[in-house]
Parts: structure tokens; C-alpha cells; sequence
């Protein structure tokens, strides 16, 4: 009995994918709980791009992607370090941080972030437009298995959240790929023209878990 009331419950946590075009997350409070888990089955990279897109008004620091292993709380992790003006991708816990982005509250963001872990070298796109390649850690990959969380901040794996770097606002069109994507798919992506869809995880083809206060709606249009 015990058993079979385990397969069921694992039965209706298994997410099948959804595609999520047009949609958005939108986290609404500042809460130490809600966030949305990024399935995938991969636990092996030798490099890595995240695209997303945000909206925010939280002028503390946020993070805005959340990738641990077990070894590495900040293995891939996209974070806005408000009091340094800055955003830190981190790869490996080793960060590099970006200051000369103009970083508006209240409006859309188009952000891609790349890493490969033999160059070590990191690279920030924001709205448009490249930062330089930064060295930040090389010669070892993200590796064990991947808890990929939106609206938390991983500092152990799976957990150690603190509601003062918790998220609150929308995102949407979440993407990443096991490699660095080239230059002008990146610059489609932000164009919002057709682009490879990530091969590890998909907007289009989302496998995901919401806990607490997180809504999945329509991504506002634009009205002529
Ligand atoms: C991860 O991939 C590398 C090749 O990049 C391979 O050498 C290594 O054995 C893999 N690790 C595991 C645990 O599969
Ligand atoms: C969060 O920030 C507030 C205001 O700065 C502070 O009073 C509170 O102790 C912080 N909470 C935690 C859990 O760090
Ligand atoms: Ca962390």
C-alpha cells in the first residue's frame, strides 16, 4: 500500500513538458519559498548559455537563474549584486562581475550569459548588446546532478534561500544549451526572432515544478 501510494505521488509530481510560448512566471512577493525547479535529466557540461528574460522593480540584490550540483551551490548562477551596481555570472562559485549595464527597473531585459569551461571565459549579453569575455574559472566541468531553480537563490543544493535575495517579478523565455551559442543566435534571440531552441532546456518544451505564490500567465502584449 505504502508503495503504491508512492508511485502515485511520483506519478503526479513527474512534469511533462509544457510549452510555455507567449507566457511568463510571474512571482508576485518577497518570500524565502516560492520559486519554479527547471527540470532536466543532464549533469555533465563542458560549457553552457542561459537566455532569459525579466521585469523587475527589486532594487536589493536578486538572482535571476539559480544552477547548483551538490560540490557547487553557485555552479551556473546569473545574480544582480544591486549594491555594486553590478551583475555577476558565476560559473564553478568563481564570478566575474558586469557594471556598464544600464539596468532599468520596470521594464523588459533581454539577458543571454555564456561559459565554456576550457577558455573559462564568460560573456554577458544585455538587450542587444555584448560585454567582453571574462575569465572566470576553467579545465573542470558543471558536473553532478543539476537542481536548476527561478526565484531562489541556491546556497546549498536545493535550498539555503533567503527571502532578502528572492525574486519578485516576471520571467519568461528561459532557455540554456550545453554549449555557447554563437553570436548572431544569441542576437536573434534578443531580437525575438526564430532562434535554436536550448537543448537542455526549452521554453517551448518546459518541464518545471511551481511551489508556493507563483502565477503562469500570459505575457503582457503590445497593443496597437
Ligand atoms: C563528464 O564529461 C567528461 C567529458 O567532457 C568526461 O570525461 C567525464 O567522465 C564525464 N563525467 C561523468 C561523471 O560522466
Ligand atoms: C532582510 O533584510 C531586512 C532589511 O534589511 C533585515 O531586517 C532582515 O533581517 C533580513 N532578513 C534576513 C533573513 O536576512
Ligand atoms: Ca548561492
Amino acid at each position: 500500500m505504502a508503495f503504491f501510494l508512492l508511485l502515485v505521488m511520483l506519478t503526479s509530481c513527474a512534469a511533462s513538458p509544457q510549452d510555455l510560448s507567449g507566457k511568463m512566471f510571474t512571482f508576485p512577493e518577497k518570500t524565502n519559498t516560492a520559486r519554479v525547479e527547471l527540470m532536466t535529466p543532464r549533469d555533465n557540461f563542458t560549457a553552457v548559455t542561459v537566455c532569459l528574460r525579466f521585469f523587475t522593480d527589486a532594487k536589493r540584490d536578486h538572482p535571476l537563474f539559480s544552477l547548483a550540483t551538490p560540490s557547487k551551490d553557485n555552479d551556473f548562477l546569473i545574480f544582480r549584486h544591486a549594491t555594486k551596481d553590478a551583475i555577476n555570472v558565476f560559473a564553478r562559485n568563481s564570478y566575474v562581475a558586469y557594471t556598464e549595464h544600464e539596468y532599468k527597473l520596470n521594464m523588459w531585459h533581454s539577458l543571454c550569459a555564456t561559459w565554456d569551461s576550457e577558455s573559462g571565459l564568460v560573456q554577458l549579453w544585455f538587450d542587444g548588446q555584448p560585454s567582453i569575455r571574462k575569465y572566470t574559472n576553467a579545465g573542470s566541468n558543471i558536473q553532478g546532478r543539476t537542481i536548476i531553480i527561478l526565484g531562489q537563490e541556491q546556497d546549498s543544493h536545493g535550498g539555503g534561500f533567503d527571502l532578502n535575495q528572492s525574486f519578485v517579478g516576471m520571467l519568461s523565455d528561459v532557455h540554456m544549451w550545453d554549449f555557447t551559442l554563437p553570436s548572431c543566435e544569441i542576437q536573434k534571440y534578443m531580437e525575438e526572432l526564430n532562434f535554436r531552441p536550448g537543448n537542455v532546456l526549452s521554453w517551448s518544451a518546459l518541464e518545471f515544478q511551481k511551489t508556493g505564490q507563483v502565477l503562469l500567465d500570459n505575457k503582457e502584449m503590445i497593443c496597437y
